[in-house]
């Protein structure tokens, strides 16, 4: 009887720790559509891909080869400051800033992330899955 009682208790406490890892995802990836068509205008707004097979060309010291492409974005302030990057790979990514406003979350393949820039500055950012996936976003404020 007492086994009986241990194993409903691992089993609910089992259940309950799966609920968790289940709930935290979705509101990780609150900030990204399932979509492939970004919400803004191409004139608003400027894409990145993530290339298929940026996850398997580490190879060095052609590193931005194959990661964000491009690697380095420039973007105007109230102009099209509206960057969004597009997984077209096979695995999971990430677009996130090391101490900055970017943190995609997972990104699924053919997931969407899009970040609107409010304040100029140079925003560097990385895939948490993939070192040697970087790039930078430059944010210039718009000329008088
Ligand atoms: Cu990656």
């Amino acid at each position: 009887m007492g086994v009986v009682v241990v194993v409903l208790l691992i089993a609910a406490v089992a259940s309950v720790g799966y609920y968790q890892i289940g709930i935290a995802p979705s509101l990780v990836s609150s900030t990204t559509t399932t979509s492939s068509t970004p919400s803004c205008t191409p004139s608003t707004c400027v894409n990145v891909t993530i290339a298929s097979g940026a996850s398997g060309c580490y190879n060095p010291p052609d590193t931005k080869v194959c990661g964000f492409q491009p690697a380095t974005v420039t973007v105007v302030l109230g102009v099209n400051s509206t960057v969004v990057w597009t997984n077209d790979d096979t695995a999971v990514h990430t677009v996130t800033s090391s101490s900055g406003p970017l943190s995609s979350g997972d990104l699924e393949p053919g997931n969407v992330y899009q970040y609107t820039f409010t304040a100029a500055g140079n925003y560097s950012y990385h895939c948490v899955y993939h070192f040697w996936m970087v790039g930078n976003v430059i944010v210039k404020a718009p000329s008088t």
